[in-house]
């Protein structure tokens, strides 16, 4: 079967968000033709968007998938659900769970349901970081390492928390 890399990005605010983010990763590691290979740490930051909502806490991961992206996307909306995700329209509002495909391979993807690379990968610390944490050398969309497009973001308020569970 035919297998890509792909980087997932999870962020939760309601709740226990750092205990859906870790329930997240164990979802992702049970689909099926797909291994989790690597998980950052979680990061907490100040909501981007409306402000009177709850802290986030985010993280991203490395899979190794045999699922088409579209399959993909469908699975993980499914664990979104499965984690109380409520769709209440409000752009940037709370959520319990929201999980994101950052990259594929190398696809470029432009559809209704799917943009991969995700679009806001640059100009999101809080993706960013954990991102170059799981992924330290490598090249984005644009030719450029990712440690240039860490220093061309700004870092503050985005605090490291603690390292995901050993899975
Ligand atoms: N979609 C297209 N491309 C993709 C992709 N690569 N991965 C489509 C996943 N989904 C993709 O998603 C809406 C539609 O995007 C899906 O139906 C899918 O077909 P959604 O999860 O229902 O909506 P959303 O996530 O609420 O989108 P929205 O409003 O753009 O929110 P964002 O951009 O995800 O931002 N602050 C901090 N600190 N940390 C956060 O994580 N997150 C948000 C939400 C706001 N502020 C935040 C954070
Ligand atoms: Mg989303």
């Amino acid at each position: 079967m035919h297998k890509e890399r792909a980087y997932i990005g999870l962020g939760s605010n309601m709740g226990e968000a750092g205990k859906h983010i870790e329930s997240a990763f164990l979802a992702i590691a049970e689909l099926e033709h797909t291994r989790l290979l690597r998980t950052a740490s979680l990061y907490q930051s100040a909501p981007m968007g409306p402000q009177n909502q709850p802290d986030f806490i985010n993280s991203v991961c490395l899979v190794e998938t045999g699922l088409e992206p579209e399959v993909l996307l469908k699975q993980l909306q499914q664990i979104e659900n499965d984690h109380g995700r409520e769709r209440k329209g409000e752009r940037w509002g709370p959520r319990t769970l929201d999980l994101d495909i950052l990259l594929y391979g190398n696809y470029e993807i432009d559809t209704d349901i799917l943009t991969i690379p995700h679009s806001g990968i640059a100009d999101r610390e809080f993706v960013l970081v954990p991102l170059f944490e799981i992924a330290p050398n490598m090249v984005m969309p644009d030719g450029k390492p990712i440690s240039q497009w860490v220093a061309s973001c700004s870092l503050d308020g985005l605090k490291r928390l603690r390292p995901s569970n050993e899975l």
